[in-house]
């Protein structure tokens, strides 16, 4: 096909691209509903999708066992020094790692089409918008991007002849040599697998997965780890948030912009239900989060992705009806598990479990198998629009001023419910201090419990000590305007494993006492790590919490406070200078609370 771009910079790239990759043919997509059809087609024909009788145009993929997560341990950040990268990064030199992948992608698309996705995240045109270009040979890697960005024609519109766009070259690294037979998800062996950032050229290299944020590149790679180290440079944020519009019985609306590690109920989160009478909840995005200072002196904040790639096992009525109802038609899911009578099914979704499924790697399973029918990363990929919470201006290009961010993690133990920071500063240092117990979204093997500041660790596109004084810094240029900031936990359990905490539209509650600590309306109580309510100050009218979870929930444990402190002296000891002074002042400010306790 010719190419429909005016772009010289980007017709260069492409060509460029192609003498290295060597493709049988190249493809321009243009973003059509068409185009998405005809791939989708190709793919049920090769046997790579497999069609849901249940769910109409809703297709179920299968990816290989080697390529079922991200791959933090090859992801790397190229920056020009060890130091810009940070103790958090996997780094090597960019000359040595374009050589590496340079020799692997050399040939790497014989036999396969190359697709050009010229692709926005944000608003084509918005003051917050940024477009990239991703190259890539998996023919479902551009299914889902039309999903998750916008993606074709009108990209390359607004490029024009001159515009700045972000390169992301991406191949599945398995080319096909003439007569040979393909595979259903052909991909690289895990020792050739690179997902490359070069933020001093803002430039994504990709090679070996097609799986995931490894391979849909508008998403981890450009909308946190490029655009992060682009955020620093000119004033702003990218953030691992999810976004939320909560709405008062008296209509007043509230802003939540929170970090939360994957699989720690963000996707449920930003589309709760409140049980409380009279509120409602409107979603805006589940992932990633731009905010930048606007004229009103506020941080207004955008959703870059018009999708969710969301984790399937244990969505279900119970605890997301509003992704079980999006869930019905127009959705791709990868690495669930195939009824007989063609739905997918995975752990922890509602009714009984069936008798026989085909598993995630498409052998038999029944309930005496030993193993989970659907990968617990199993995923599905939904359009923003099949979602009912959906805000009616979810893609305003000027986005939505934040009142309240919220970090958070997966604890069982030591961490309440919920607390308060003191100050800009001290929220700071919660979103550094933030932890969780280890996910199924990673591939690596990692502590039990890993300290993830603001939800950035596997994203965080420079060095992190320096992050943490871009955000001390924005705060300073917020001052009365900056969101109030809050640390909750659902996941406590007392010591027979039980939750302490009902959670899902029931989290409302602690909501609803954030939006009355910002309006001045409820008090709370100061203890050494926050200012945490009194069972009072929330409202638990109609639920029912077995007598002293409440206080439980509530209670701050100093002896455990006293080894987790120690643990946040050992992870700030990592960053070395890099590590703001006003961050140290508030460990040790810590230290003495907890000390006088
Ligand atoms: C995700 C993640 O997939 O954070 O969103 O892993
Ligand atoms: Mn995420």
């Amino acid at each position: 096909m010719t190419a429909p771009c005016r772009h010289v910079g980007l017709t260069r790239w492409v060509e460029e691209a192609a003498a290295m990759c060597r493709p049988q043919q190249i493809y321009w997509c243009d973003g059509s509903r068409e185009e998405y059809d005809r791939l989708m087609a190709l793919m049920v024909e090769s046997g790579t999708a497999t069609p849901l009788a249940k769910r109409p145009n809703s297709f179920l993929f299968r990816s290989d066992p080697s390529d079922v997560a991200r791959i933090e341990a090859r992801t790397y950040l190229s920056t020009l020094t060890p130091e810009e990268a940070g103790p958090t990064n996997n780094w090597i030199d960019p000359g040595e790692l374009k050589k590496t992948m340079k020799s692997l992608y050399d040939g790497c698309m014989k036999g396969r089409t190359m697709y050009i996705i010229p692709f926005s995240m944000g608003p084509i045109g918005s003051p917050l918008a940024k477009i990239g270009v991703q190259i890539s040979d998996s023919p479902y890697v551009v299914c889902n991007m039309h999903l998750m960005t916008r993606v074709g024609s009108r990209v390359l519109e607004a490029l024009g002849t001159e515009g700045e766009f972000i390169p992301c070259l991406h191949s599945i690294g398995a080319p096909l040599e003439p007569g040979q037979h393909d595979v259903h998800w052909p991909c690289a062996p895990i020792e050739n697998k690179y997902i490359s950032h070069f933020p001093q050229e803002n430039l994504i290299w990709s090679y070996g997965s097609g799986y995931g944020g490894n391979a849909l590149l508008g998403k981890k790679c450009l909308s946190l780890r490029i655009a992060s180290s682009i955020a620093r440079r000119e004033g702003w944020l990218a953030e691992h948030m999810l976004i939320l519009r909560l709405i008062s019985p008296e209509g007043r609306k509230y802003h939540i912009a929170g970090a939360f590690p994957s699989a720690c109920g963000k996707t449920n989160l930003a589309m709760i239900q409140p049980t409380l009478p009279g509120w409602k909840a409107e979603t805006i995005g589940d992932d990633i989060c731009w905010m930048k200072i606007r004229p009103d002196g506020r941080l207004h904040a955008i959703n870059p992705e018009t999708g969710f790639f969301g984790v399937a096992p244990g969505t279900s009525y119970r605890s997301n009806p509003t992704a079980a109802e999006m869930l019905k038609e127009n959705a791709i899911f990868t690495n669930c598990a195939l009824t007989d009578k063609g739905d997918v099914w995975w752990e922890d979704t509602d009714g009984p479990v069936p008798k026989h499924l085909i598993d995630w790697k498409g052998w038999d399973w029944t309930p005496e198998s030993e193993e989970p029918a659907a990968h617990p990363n199993a995923r599905f990929t939904s359009h923003i629009s099949q979602c009912r919470s959906a805000a009616g201006d979810w893609e305003d290009p000027e986005g939505v001023p934040i009142d309240i961010f919220l970090f958070g993690g997966r604890r069982s133990t030591v961490i309440p419910l919920v607390f308060e920071s003191f100050s800009w500063d001290h929220g700071v240092f919660l979103g550094a201090t933030a932890s969780s117990e280890s996910t199924a979204a990673i591939l690596d093997k990692v502590a039990p419990v890993r300290h993830d500041p603001f939800a950035m660790k596997p994203f965080c596109g420079y060095n992190m000590g320096d992050y943490f004084l871009h955000w001390l810094e924005t705060g300073d240029r917020l001052g009365k305007n900056a969101p109030r900031i809050f640390y909750v936990n659902w996941f406590r359990k007392n010591d027979d494993g039980r939750w302490l905490w009902p959670g899902f539209g029931e989290n409302s509650r602690v909501l609803k006492w954030m939006c009355d600590r910002v309006d001045g309306k409820v008090g709370a109580r100061e203890t050494p790590i926050g200012l945490i309510p009194e069972e009072e100050d929330l409202d638990l009218s109609g639920l029912s919490v077995p007598p002293g979870d409440m206080e439980e929930l509530l209670k701050v444990d100093t002896e455990a406070w006293k080894a987790e402190y120690f643990d946040i002296e050992v992870f700030f000891d990592r960053l070395g200078s890099h590590l703001p002074e006003r961050l140290d002042a508030q460990r040790k400010a810590l230290r003495e609370r907890l000390r006088h306790f």
